[in-house]
């Protein structure tokens, strides 16, 4: 009886210690910044908030959480920062995330962990953590571009997605704004979270979930924008909902 117990409460103190950080893993905080990452054969490529683009390099700031939202434009990939312990695949068709706070500046390696293809064993490259004044003055001298969701908006008008959900539609679309993170009632009376997943489904394949009370009429875009494009749209679908919480739309 005693050794039962007694390995049982060990087992379970055990258990409950690694779960937290499951779960901790599962809510990053709501200040974090979040950047997009696409793996694509062989490299890296990472968009910053502020649309500042790197290739095999990421810069980030120290001490701040960090999301990284992870695409895929062919085969599964995998962003690997040994120093920082973080895993995580980038797979096709999906959005993934990982994230993490740097606690000292430096440069750490960064690889693809995921084995693709001939060149995999050269995809990677550098994660460089700064202070955050230093990481302020390195995106502001990073040119001026456009902003991830700005570069959205113009795609969301010249993919006619504004024609339907525009304000001034005469299709009766759902009203995108805030709908990141929202609640969605689906027609067959289920109700859905519009987290990642959800918005990317609806762009991709809209016929798998229609909203309650609305035509299934929305064409779908698939083949027609790629992941790059995807990224945008997401980043302007979020900027929309700029208080939504991250936590729904970081499990995928
Ligand atoms: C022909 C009109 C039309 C076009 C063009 C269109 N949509 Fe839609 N969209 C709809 C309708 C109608 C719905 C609601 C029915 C459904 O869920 O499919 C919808 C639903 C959605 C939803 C889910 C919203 C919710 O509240 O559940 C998202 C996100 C979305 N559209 C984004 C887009 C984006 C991004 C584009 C452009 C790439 C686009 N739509 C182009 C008509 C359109
Ligand atoms: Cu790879």
């Amino acid at each position: 009886m005693t050794w039962t117990v007694a390995s049982l409460l060990i087992a379970f103190t055990i258990f409950g210690w690694g779960a937290v950080l499951f779960l901790r893993r599962e809510h990053p905080p709501l200040d974090a910044l979040e950047i997009a990452g696409l793996g694509k054969q062989w490299m890296w490529e990472f968009r910053h908030p502020g649309g500042q683009r790197e290739i095999n390099e990421l810069h980030v700031p120290v001490g701040k959480a960090v999301i990284v939202s992870l695409a895929s434009q062919d085969v599964i990939h995998s962003f690997f920062v040994p120093a920082f312990r973080v895993k995580q695949d980038a797979v096709p068709g999906r959005t993934t995330h990982v994230w993490f706070i740097a606690s000292e500046p430096g440069r750490y390696h960064l690889f693809c962990a995921q084995y693709c293809g001939a060149q995999h064993s050269e995809m990677g490259g550098w994660v460089t953590v700064m202070p955050p004044q230093e990481y302020a003055a390195w995106l502001g001298n990073q040119g001026q571009g456009e902003t991830l969701a700005a570069d959205g908006e113009k795609l969301f008008r010249a993919l006619g997605c504004s024609g339907c959900h525009g304000n001034s539609s005469k299709v009766r679309a759902p009203d995108l704004a805030g709908v990141f993170g929202r609640p969605v009632a689906l027609d067959n009376q289920q109700t859905v979270i519009a987290d990642d997943r959800y918005l990317r489904d609806s762009i991709l394949n809209p016929k798998k979930e229609i909203a309650a009370g609305y035509e299934p009429v929305m064409p779908s875009f698939d083949g027609l924008v790629d992941e790059q494009e995807l990224q945008m749209l997401l980043a302007y679908l979020k900027s929309l909902s700029p208080r939504a919480t991250r936590e729904s739309g970081a499990t995928q």
